[in-house]
């Protein structure tokens, strides 16, 4: 593997090749996970100022994220060992986690209302499950 240098990112960066076409919530084409915010690519980063990537951990990549109020909420698959369970992250209008749900499972993630959040069938019932 190659070692690369990753440069810190500027949050709020916006132009003309920032898009959502797949309507996950995330920028589309990038090596770094950006949340997609009304034209503006918002960086998931740690609190150093890394940018998070597939790269980041061997237990998730992030797959979706939605915007919730001011804040946005962050949907991350587990994989192999973590493999079909979910974590959900809040994170500040800066793409900074301020909260974990931690590993939970889809009945939870799906009572929780995470399916509306996201748009996306979490307990593969073929249904956006909707909860009062
Ligand atoms: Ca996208
Ligand atoms: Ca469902």
């Amino acid at each position: 593997m190659a070692q690369r240098r990753k440069a810190v990112t500027i949050p709020g960066k916006s132009s003309s090749d920032v898009n959502d076409e797949d309507g996950n919530g995330l920028v589309d084409g990038t090596n770094n996970y950006q949340i997609y915010d009304s034209g503006v690519a918002v960086h998931l980063h740690r609190d150093t100022g890394t940018a998070l990537s597939d790269t980041s951990s061997s237990s998730w990549n992030v797959t979706n994220a939605a915007k919730v109020e001011s804040e946005y909420k962050v949907l991350l698959p587990g994989t192999d060992e973590q493999y079909g369970k979910y974590i959900v992250w809040t994170t500040n209008s800066k793409g900074l986690k301020t909260d974990s749900a931690g590993f939970q499972s889809n009945d939870w993630m799906t009572s929780n209302s995470y399916e509306s959040v996201f748009d996306i069938d979490l307990n593969n019932n073929s249904v956006i499950d909707q909860f009062q």
